[in-house]
Formats: structure tokens, sequence, C-alpha cells
């Protein structure tokens, strides 16, 4: 039998503000409200779970900060050591929190990737060690797909279009794999990334995958040179518009849904709010690629644990905001 999950069922909020942009019923699923901060908790929680179960004893993870932060918090519910590795890129405050949740913390390379790497080397050496991937896992894509299950059920109405951002593209998968379960697999996703760290965008556009020369974009929780095969693949199996925006859309998301709800977010999170902030979706339905009149739109606020009201600030200049 499954351990009770280490998510929590968060609020899902008609948001009146972006209802008013777009012009249809927007709901935002709060995941940012998860105790690890974003919604990776919930298939990283769910991996975990299963992994110990196995026999696994020492949790590794290499992550650009989240993945990390559901890790530890995993761990020490579990009462399991954790050794996360980041890269260089990953804020330094985020470092803190970790080592707060109990974890050992490694910071290595430039990007995730690199990271990754040493993560992989690293448990050859440590005994009954499971290394948990932030992205590219079956286990995870379950966990993930509750964000869509739960949402079912706190919708009035089966939505005209879900838009969520994509990084190494497991939040994507689980999504795809929530609204099989749930009858919504004629939606259509709208899967939003910032330019710098558009591996799925790239990958989508070739039809197989592509390694990015690097992570440009100030998004670095989106910042995986290369997509998982299962998001590529999904992409052909459903409805899923991939759509790349530049860091200052996704930073002024960052910053509208501060002042619309009172919540801050990731840049990462914020490429998903410029699906409704910067008429992604108008334009969208004028392509054809969504329905003329949309009734209801669902986002998801993945959230994120790398903002400060600080390091908005600093971005909304740096992009000129
Ligand atoms: N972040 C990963 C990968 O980073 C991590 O290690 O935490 N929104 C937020 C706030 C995230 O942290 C991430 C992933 C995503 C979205 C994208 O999710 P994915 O990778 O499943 O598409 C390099």
């Amino acid at each position: 039998m499954m351990a009770k999950p280490l998510h929590i069922c968060t609020p899902l909020l008609e948001s009146v503000p972006m209802s008013k942009v777009v012009g249809c019923k927007v709901f935002i699923k709060c995941d940012n409200m998860q105790p690890s901060a974003s919604f990776k908790i919930r298939g990283i929680g769910h991996r975990i779970q299963k992994a110990v179960q196995m026999g696994g004893k020492h949790i590794i993870c290499s992550s650009g900060g989240n993945a990390g932060f559901a890790a530890a918090y995993a761990a020490r519910q579990l009462g399991y050591p954790a050794t996360i590795v980041i890269p260089e890129s990953t804020p330094d405050f985020v470092a803190a929190g970790l080592r707060d949740e109990g974890a050992e913390v490694i910071v290595h390379g430039k990007v995730w990737d690199n990271a990754n790497e040493y993560a992989m080397k690293l448990a050859e050496d440590i005994d009954g060690s499971i290394v948990i991937h932030p992205f590219d896992h079956p286990d995870l894509w379950e966990g993930h797909s509750t964000v869509i299950s739960e949402s079912a059920n706190q919708m009035p109405v089966k939505p005209d279009a879900v838009v969520v951002c994509v990084g190494g593209g497991g939040l994507l998968c689980g999504v795809v794999q929530g609204m099989k379960k749930v009858g919504w697999s004629d939606v259509p996703i709208v899967a939003m990334e910032t330019k710098g760290a558009d591996s799925y965008n790239a990958a989508v556009l070739a039809g197989e995958l592509v390694t990015l020369p690097d992570i440009t974009s100030r998004a670095k929780c989106l910042g995986a040179l290369t997509v998982c095969k299962r998001s590529l693949e999904y992409s052909k199996e459903h409805p899923i518009h991939s759509v790349v925006v530049d860091d200052r859309d996704a930073v002024n998301g960052c910053l509208r849904l501060l002042d619309d709800h009172r919540i801050l977010v990731e840049v990462a999170c914020g490429a998903a709010l410029a699906g409704v902030y910067s008429n992604i979706l108008k334009d969208l339905q004028k392509e054809g690629k969504l329905p003329p009149e949309l009734k209801s739109v669902l986002v998801i606020v993945c959230g994120g644990s790398g903002i400060t009201l600080q390091k908005l600030m600093e971005y909304k200049a740096s992009v000129g905001l």
C-alpha cells in the first residue's frame, strides 16, 4: 500500500484580474503553496516514497533548486539523508534554504546538466543511494499528474486550455498524463518557455531532441539543456502548443501576479504567467490553435523558491521594466 502523499492539495482560485486580461474565466492552481514552494514535491515525493520502499537509503538529487527542495523536504519527512547538487547559477539563499531543510549541498558546474553529471558520479560511491532525476522518471510524472486530477475536482467546468511552463519537461509529462486520466485529452496545452531556456521548443521544431549550447535565460529553473524524450513524444500525442517568450515577459508575469494576487514566484513560473499577461492566448486564437471563444483556462502556478522581492526588483531593472 502506498503511504500518504507528501504534497498537499493546493488552492485553485478564479483570478478576476487575469480573467479581465484574457476575456474568459482564468483559474490558477496555486502550487507555490506546496511545502517545498513548488509543484515538484508531487512527483519527487512520490518517486522518493517508492524508492525507499525498494530499499533506497540516501537521496541524491541534482537540481536547479526546486527539485532539490522537494527532495530535501521528502528526505527529512521520511528520515533519510539527502545530498543535493546544484549548479553555480542557483542563488546562495536557495543553497542556504536547502541546508536548513537538513540536506548536504554541493555546488558543481555552470548549469544543471553539469550538476547532474556530478550527482551520477557521486552516487557510485554512496552505499544505498538513489539518484532522483528532477524531470525524467515515470514515477515523477505520475506524482506530477495529481496537479491535474486535483484541479479537475476543484474546477467548476472543463477548461478550454491549460497553460504550463516547461523546463526539462517533467511537469508537462505529468500534466498530459493527468489530463488523460480525467478525460481532458482533447484540451490543448500551452507550453511556455523563455528564450535561452527553450529546449522543448527546439526539440518540437526539429522533431528530435536538441541540446542547447548554454542557458542564457534568467529562468534558470527552466534551464535543462535537453528535455526528456517522453515530453517530445507527448507533443505528437496531445495538442500542445509550444511558445517562447522573452525574459521580460516572464519577469512581467511575476510582477503582475504579485500585484494581482500578492503571490511571489520564480521567473520560471513567470513564463507560464506570460501566457496570460502577454496576450499569448489571444495570438494562439488568431492562429486557430485555440478555440475562437474561450470560456475558461487553467494556469498552473508552479511556484519556485529561487526568488525574493529584492531579486525580482533586480530582474525588473535588468529587463527594463
Ligand atoms: N526545475 C528543475 C530543473 O532545473 C529543478 O531542479 O528544480 N517551474 C519551476 C519553479 C521549476 O523549478 C521547474 C524545474 C519547472 C517549472 C520546470 O519543470 P520541468 O523541468 O519538470 O519541466 C533546471
